[in-house]
């Protein structure tokens, strides 16, 4: 029987990377299938994950998927459930855990995550019937100048995650930690460099308090990117160089592994910054493996071929492979 850390350090095996197709079921409506002209519908949420999860040969790219509650409880075309077709394929199943986000009482222009309720109950569920492997929880920090984030809201959300890491841990599984920090905003490249420390930093001192074993974590973490608004667009090279930086300044060597979140990158910046980034964590002998963990830049030029008609989906499919083979080959 593997341990976590097992579990763990497949998640990140070299060369491959994760799928997140954990939208819940308003992002999955309206900012995958509504954009791309197709009704929102629990059937056409499930066409849309049967589009990716049953694309043959996805097994050669993925090691990992994040899937949402709902299509837990679906089947892919063939008949069989989604999580066990992806654990026939050696790919392990995953789930979000966490509810959303909801404003955060000491500063409402900032959000904390849900779901601490239930969570052991709901957790001993998701292992037991589906026999997931890993499950996520996401928290959203905002920069605003030097407004936002603030201190309470990072340390907030530091502890939620912990507490989910512990419960997680207990329950079997690996917890995946994402604090995102967001691209919206206006803010430098340099000050995106100093969020994140804070965020990372005090996300690993608040776990290490906490107990979380860290030798059977994976963070998921934005990339350091200058704000969508801020008319600079960062060099491969740059991102690379400061990404790095937070991540040795912050994250201790026995965690096994850290992934990407795409957040809003088109699929080739994605693919060009992670390219430097593996590029430059070979250089630096980094002590922890770094792949990815995206959704739109994996699924968007998919989804926009598939369109929502079925005599596109073996072109969209192809597609997807196409792109999971790009951002593959930006790790070696
Ligand atoms: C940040 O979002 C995560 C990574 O996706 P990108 O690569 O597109 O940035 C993603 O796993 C996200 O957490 C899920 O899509 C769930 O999103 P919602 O909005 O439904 O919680």
């Amino acid at each position: 029987m593997l341990d976590l850390t097992d579990i763990a350090q497949s998640l990140v095996a070299h060369g491959k990377g994760i799928l997140a197709a954990d939208e819940s079921g308003d992002t999955a409506d309206n900012k995958r299938l509504k954009p791309h002209g197709i009704e929102p519908s629990e059937e056409n949420r499930r066409k849309f994950r049967d589009l990716l999860l049953a694309t043959p040969g996805v097994e050669q790219y993925l090691t990992g998927v994040i899937l949402y509650d709902e299509t837990l409880h679906q089947s892919d075309d063939a008949g069989t459930p989604f999580a066990k077709s992806l654990s026939n394929k050696g790919i392990i199943p995953g789930i979000k855990v966490d509810e959303g986000l909801e404003p955060f009482p000491e500063s409402p222009d900032e959000t904390i995550t849900k779901g601490l309720l239930g969570l052991p109950e709901r957790l001993a569920e998701y292992k037991k019937t589906y026999d997931t492997g890993f499950t996520k929880w996401r928290a959203a920090i905002k920069i605003d100048g030097t407004r936002l984030p603030t201190a309470q809201a990072i340390h907030e959300n530091a502890k939620r995650l912990a507490m989910y890491a512990l419960e997680v841990q207990k329950a079997g599984m690996v917890p995946m930690v994402e604090p995102e920090m967001l691209l919206d905003g206006n803010h430098s490249r340099m000050r995106a460099k100093e969020v994140l420390t804070d965020v990372i930093g005090m996300l690993m001192q608040v776990m290490e308090e906490q107990a979380v074993d860290m030798s059977a974590i994976i963070l998921k973490t934005s990339m350091v990117l200058s704000g969508k608004d801020s008319g600079h667009t960062d060099t491969p090279e740059e991102v690379a160089a400061d990404t790095m930086s937070v991540l040795m300044d912050t994250v201790p060597i026995e965690v096994p592994g850290i992934v990407f979140l795409s957040g809003g990158q088109s699929p080739d910046q994605a693919t060009t910054n992670l390219a430097a980034i593996a590029k430059l964590a070979k250089e630096m002998n980094a002590p922890w493996p770094l792949t990815f963990s995206y959704a739109r830049a994996l699924q968007e030029d998919a989804l926009a071929t598939w369109a929502g008609k079925d005599e596109n989906i073996p072109a969209a499919r192809e597609v997807f492979l196409e792109r999971l083979k790009k951002v593959s080959a930006a790790l070696t």
